[in-house]
């Protein structure tokens, strides 16, 4: 039967293109990057962060340093040893896992003066977008990409089936 073998050959491209996920680089502080006095709190608040995002710190590795901490020492603002802080001046952080994670300078006074903590919540992945039921794959294409993929697709099955 071509048409099942088509409709086959259709969802499988569906899920191969539905799982390129997109992780995001979240640039702690945007353009003001690491450093004292903004807002981090607010600054978090406003993104959305999924495991496989990456948080970048951008900083004067002599002012700052990088530590993730637990809830508790990020109430207190109370530090690993030094050595154990990232501070190369630009960390990539990469969020492997769900669930809340914490992050302060241990520099002086900056976490609990300086505002220089905050706390994110980490999503799963991106879903994939939910496919449609078999009967339906040819006719909901909406996306003008996905489409032209598909009418490709569904062209070379055409030639084999
Ligand atoms: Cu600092």
């Amino acid at each position: 039967m071509a048409s099942s073998r088509v409709v086959l050959i259709l969802l499988m491209s569906m899920v191969l293109l539905s799982s390129v996920s997109l992780a995001t680089n979240h640039i702690v502080g945007d353009d003001k990057g690491w450093t004292v006095d903004f807002n981090y709190t607010q600054w978090a608040s406003e993104m959305v962060f999924r495991v496989g995002d990456n948080l970048v710190f951008n900083y004067d590795p002599s002012r700052h340093n990088v530590f993730k901490v637990n809830g508790t020492l990020f109430q207190s603002c109370t530090f690993p040893p030094a050595n154990e802080a990232l501070s190369t001046g630009k960390d990539t952080i990469q969020l492997k896992t769900e669930g809340k994670k914490w992050y302060v300078c241990g520099i002086a006074d900056h976490c609990s003066t300086r505002q220089m903590k905050f706390v994110i919540n980490v999503l799963p992945e991106a879903a994939p977008a939910p496919s449609p039921p078999p009967s339906s794959a040819a006719h909901s294409v909406v996306s003008s990409v996905f489409g032209v993929v598909m009418v490709t697709i569904v062209g070379i099955a055409a030639i084999f089936a």
